[in-house]
C-alpha cells in the first residue's frame, strides 16, 4: 500500500477511538541525536533543560539532556502525535519508564561513530521492552562520521541488538526533516500492522 493511504488508514484509526494525543518516545545512548530529531521535526519549543556535565563524558559534548525533550506534530485533521526524548544517560533511568506510559511505539537511535552506543542501546532497549509490547524502530545515525560502512554498521547493530527480522534499521541523520518523517512514519506503520493483527486475532 502506498505511504499516502497508509496515513490515512492511521488518521482512520485515530477516530475510531484512540481520541487521546498519540505518543511515541525517542530514546538511546548520549549524543546518538534524540534531542535533534525533535528539534528538526517539531513545531513546538523543547522543553528540555541543558546543563553542564562534569562527568567523564563532559569532554565528548558540553551539555547534556537532563530532563525529557518534547516535541509535537500536529496532522492536518487536529489530531497530534507528541514526542517524547528520554535523557540517555543511565543515572536517568528512573525517568524513562514515567516517559514510555502509553507510548504506541518508540525510536532507538545509535551513533555509528561511537563504538559504545550499541551496546548502550542494546541495554535501553531491552529496558523498553520490560516497560511496554509495543512495535519499535531503531535508527543509526553519525554514518557520515562512522570508519565502518553503512552496511558493516547495520549488521553490528542489529547484532549488538539482537533484532528479530521484523524490527527495522533505519540509516538517518537527524539533522534532515525527511529522515526524521521516515523514522516517524516507519514506527506508526509498526503500530498499525500491530493493530491489524491484533484485530485479526480477535475476529
Ligand atoms: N555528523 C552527524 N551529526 C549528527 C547526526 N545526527 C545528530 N548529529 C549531531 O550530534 C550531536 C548530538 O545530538 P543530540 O541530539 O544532542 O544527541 P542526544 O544526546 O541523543 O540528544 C548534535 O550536534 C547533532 O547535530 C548525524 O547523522 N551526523
Ligand atoms: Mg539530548
Amino acid at each position: 500500500m502506498s505511504a499516502h493511504g497508509r496515513i490515512v488508514r492511521t488518521h482512520k484509526a485515530v477516530d475510531n477511538g484512540l481520541t487521546k494525543p498519540l505518543k511515541i518516545v525517542v530514546t538511546g545512548p548520549f549524543s546518538a541525536g534524540k534531542t535533534t530529531l525533535i528539534q528538526t521535526i517539531s513545531e513546538v519549543a523543547i522543553v528540555g533543560t541543558e546543563r553542564d556535565v562534569s562527568d567523564e563524558t563532559s569532554s565528548i559534548k558540553t551539555n547534556t539532556t537532563v530532563a525529557m525533550d518534547f516535541g509535537r506534530i500536529t496532522f492536518s485533521d487536529g489530531c497530534s502525535l507528541f514526542l517524547f526524548g528520554t535523557p540517555g544517560q543511565r543515572r536517568f533511568e528512573m525517568r524513562w519508564e514515567i516517559l514510555s506510559e502509553g507510548m504506541i511505539g518508540f525510536i532507538v537511535l545509535v551513533n555509528a561513530a561511537d563504538e559504545r552506543s550499541a551496546d548502550e542501546a542494546a541495554h535501553i532497549l531491552g529496558t523498553f521492552r520490560e516497560y511496554a509490547d509495543v512495535p519499535y524502530i531503531v535508527g543509526v545515525t553519525h554514518l557520515d562520521e562512522a570508519d565502518a560502512s553503512e552496511d558493516e554498521v547495520m549488521a553490528t547493530v542489529r547484532a549488538a541488538l539482537e533484532l528479530p527480522d521484523e524490527v527495522k534499521t533505519m540509516a538517518c541523520d537527524v539533522r534532515q526533516r525527511e529522515d526524521v518523517k521516515g523514522l516517524i512514519l516507519e514506527t506508526l506503520y509498526g503500530v498499525m500492522d500491530r493493530l491489524e493483527e491484533t484485530a485479526g486475532a480477535h475476529s
